[in-house]
């Protein structure tokens, strides 16, 4: 089976080449051989330095160049990874992220080898901190959940296995890779294609996953508005997919699963709160329109007390994807108050919580998501 590893990549030079010589010691173990490539954002520092001097075993070539397509992000980078793959005949491409830590040989061979046993789209399940992915454990999964019901843990925790026909439905349409796509809504757009068009996916057990985390209210704003964009507009897209589904399938698991501690994530409370408050005001107007004025009346006392449940948080983004289908959101944005003030109200509750107590809580909320579902097909 031939096999790429392919990198996105925008100043990784200190965690790249770890990531590189890792990638290539599990397709020489496991495949023989194979290709590493990295598409890179152009990068001002060593990254792609970094990555064409990394020891790897003879056998394995391995490839960076800075990709063309003129929207500057992640999936741009995965874009052109996937043209490299299509050119060079590849049966199994593996993405995984250059900020990577834990990544062992073994993950190139829990991505690739679920590929040539049938499946074509494999994604990742690992341990994380209870407060890395805030993305994903407020919004990704408990969505995917509820709209698709599948119980895919990490929609989009960036590193997948894919198989050649995947590539080819991924490629299929140049202008979803004009919008968000082509930068953080890349992920969601991936699982959420391979699942409406009813492809087999997987997840594989990886272990812990260490990367350099984000602090939500510094630096995920603009993540959420891709994510959350991307999302809604599939929305509209697979409304016949989504609309009847009532029940949670669960997804299988690829093997055994992996045990570990994950490393702390640091999240600044206030700074979450006190974006959340002047966010909210800058954007109070725009969200009094977009939201029913229930989930409105809800939001503005929680922004009061940093209490926000599921329920209302599961209406504020079933209104925010009526409003966005309605034109009346043009994106995401206005959200990312609520988003923040949302992750505030979950830091507090886990605040003494395991990881794995904390893990049941978020498992928690997607059925209360799809409990919901029926408000969302009323207002849609
Ligand atoms: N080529 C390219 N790659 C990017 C760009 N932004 C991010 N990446 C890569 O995409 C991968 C994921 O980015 P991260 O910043 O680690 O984001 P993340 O891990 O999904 O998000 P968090 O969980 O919030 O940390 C990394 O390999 C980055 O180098 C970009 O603008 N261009
Ligand atoms: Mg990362």
């Amino acid at each position: 089976m031939k096999v790429m590893v392919g990198i996105p990549s925008y100043n990784n030079e200190d965690t790249i080449s770890f990531v590189v010589e890792q990638a290539a010691e599990g397709l020489k173990k496991y495949f023989g051989g194979g290709l590493v490539v990295n598409a890179d954002g152009g990068s001002s520092d060593k990254t792609r330095e970094a990555v064409l001097s990394a020891k790897v075993p003879e056998g394995i070539e391995v490839r960076s160049f800075v990709y063309k397509w003129p929207i500057p992000g992640k999936g741009s980078a995965m874009k052109e990874l996937m043209e490299v793959a299509k050119a060079e005949g590849v049966d199994a491409l593996v993405f995984v992220d250059s900020d990577l830590r834990s990544i062992t040989p073994e993950w190139i061979y829990k991505f690739a080898k679920p590929i040539e046993e049938g499946y074509d789209f494999v994604a990742p399940l690992y341990i994380r901190h209870k407060w890395d992915g805030t993305i994903t454990n407020n919004i990704a999964y408990p969505m995917t959940a509820s709209l698709y019901g599948k119980n895919i843990r990490q929609p989009i925790g960036g590193d997948f296995g894919i198989s050649a026909g995947l590539i080819d439905v991924y490629l299929e349409n140049e202008e979803v890779w004009k919008t968000d796509v082509a930068r953080f809504g890349v992920d969601i757009f991936l699982t959420t294609t391979a699942i409406a068009k009813g492809f087999r996916v997987i997840q594989t057990p990886l272990g812990v996953k260490i990367h350099d985390p984000k602090d939500p209210a510094a630096s995920l704003g603009p993540m959420f508005n891709q994510v959350v964009g991307t999302l809604f507009m599939l929305m509209v897209e697979y409304e016949d997919v989504w609309r009847n589904i009532r029940t949670l399938e669960p997804v299988p698991v690829w093997g055994e699963l992996v045990r570990g501690e994950p490393e702390p994530v640091k999240v600044t409370l206030s700074l979450l709160k006190e974006k959340a408050g002047e966010l909210f005001t800058k954007n109070e107007s725009t969200l009094k329109k977009a939201l029913s004025p229930e989930t409105f009346r809800g939001v503005r006392e929680a922004l009061k007390t940093f209490e926000f449940d599921d329920i209302l948080w599961s209406h504020v983004l079933y209104d925010g994807a009526v409003a966005y289908k309605r034109g009346v959101l043009k994106n995401a944005e206005p959200l990312i108050p609520l988003y923040f003030a949302k992750t505030a109200d979950f830091i507090e509750k886990t605040m003494h919580m395991s990881t794995l107590e904390a893990e049941k809580v978020i498992e928690e909320r997607a059925k209360i998501f799809l409990e919901e579902k029926p408000y969302l097909v009323e207002h849609w």
